[in-house]
């Protein structure tokens, strides 16, 4: 069965990680959200793509999620001496990644061409695809009505300002990557992993022709909220401030009329019938990742699921 995964961020990765490890290398690409790149010391940032290729590396930070296990600080302790910005914490290791990933964009390679480049190096064996080699932004609009960049939004102000909505800036005239609406096409199975749906999954889905796409496959998500918390991050805050309960139903909601299927945890269960009714097959389950087998069993589960929906849906 070729699988393709929607992905950006930390939950996403810990998904990742466990589809690469029960499903055959071909059979799987991943799909990047890069819309919370930006630039910071003249470097081309790349987090989501970093946290993913790091996660399926092995080279992960256990603790953050992002950036590399065992990372040293000499860089950021010299700039934080000389009253450079420290707010943006890169480790030394990590920095290798931005300096070498930004020197090959200057000489004209395409942001997809230096991921194959460097999962080949990290041995990433997975297809790894940024959505775009196209440059797109994620702009925050506030209450207060200012538009914050996304890194801003959410490193310097800890996702603390009140949100009003999202602009994903060039995602009109962006192209999705070669190679992103091919992999879309052949799939038997698209997977939306528990990343945030409004900055993580959102600039994936405003790419012109994914959503067409999309619309003529079966597409199953893995809720990203457990009882009306996120496991990380500002999902359920962002729901909230746009005036939705989060839950895995206002996931189905938001996903709509993409989904036909969506993994929601045990805790979850009361929200079943009430997705059920969107037409939306819910699948209750334990989808809390603490460690590497939790990430494999859910994938497992993920795939079963799965392949019941395409089996279902062929009939
Ligand atoms: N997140 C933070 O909360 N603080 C940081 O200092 C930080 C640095 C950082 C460096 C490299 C990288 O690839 C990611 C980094 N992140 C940091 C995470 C990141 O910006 C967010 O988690 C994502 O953009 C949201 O998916």
């Amino acid at each position: 069965m070729k699988v393709v995964a929607l992905a950006g961020g930390v939950g996403g990765a810990k998904l990742v990680d466990g589809l690469a490890q029960c499903v055959q290398p071909e059979n799987l690409t991943v799909i990047v959200n890069t819309g919370d790149d930006f630039h910071h010391f003249g470097l081309h940032i790349s987090p989501d793509l970093d946290t993913i290729c790091y996660t399926l590396a092995g080279l992960a930070n256990p603790e953050t999620g992002w950036g590399r296990a065992g990372d040293t600080w000499v860089v950021m302790g010299e700039i934080e001496r000389l009253g450079g910005p420290t707010w943006f914490r890169l480790g030394d290791r990590d920095l290798a990644t931005h300096l070498e990933r930004t020197r090959r964009l200057q000489q004209g390679e395409r942001l997809s061409e230096v991921v194959t480049a460097f999962c080949q190096a990290w041995g990433v064996k997975v297809k790894v695809l940024p959505m775009s080699d196209d440059p797109v932004s994620t702009v925050v609009l506030t209450k207060e009505g200012i538009e914050l960049g996304f890194q801003d939004y959410f490193v310097a102000r800890q996702c603390q300002p009140e949100v009003r909505g999202f602009r994903f800036v060039g995602s009109e005239t962006a192209q999705p990557t070669p190679g992103v609406l091919e992999a879309l096409r052949r799939a038997d199975l698209v997977v939306i992993c528990p990343s945030n749906p409004w900055v993580s999954i959102g600039p994936i889905l405003a790419l012109p022709g994914v959503r067409e796409t999309l619309m003529h496959k079966v597409v199953v998500a893995v809720s990203p909220l457990v009882g009306g918390q996120a496991l990380k991050g500002p999902a359920a805050k962002m729901f909230r401030e746009l005036g939705w309960q989060p839950s895995p139903l206002a996931i189905a909601h938001f996903y709509q009329p993409l989904l036909r299927g969506i993994l929601v945890d045990v805790s979850d269960a009361v929200w079943a019938d009430e997705i059920r009714r969107l037409s939306i097959i819910p699948e209750v389950t334990d989808i809390v990742m603490r460690n590497i087998q939790d990430r494999i069993r859910l994938a497992r589960k993920v795939i079963a699921f799965g392949q019941k929906v395409v089996e279902t849906s062929a009939l």
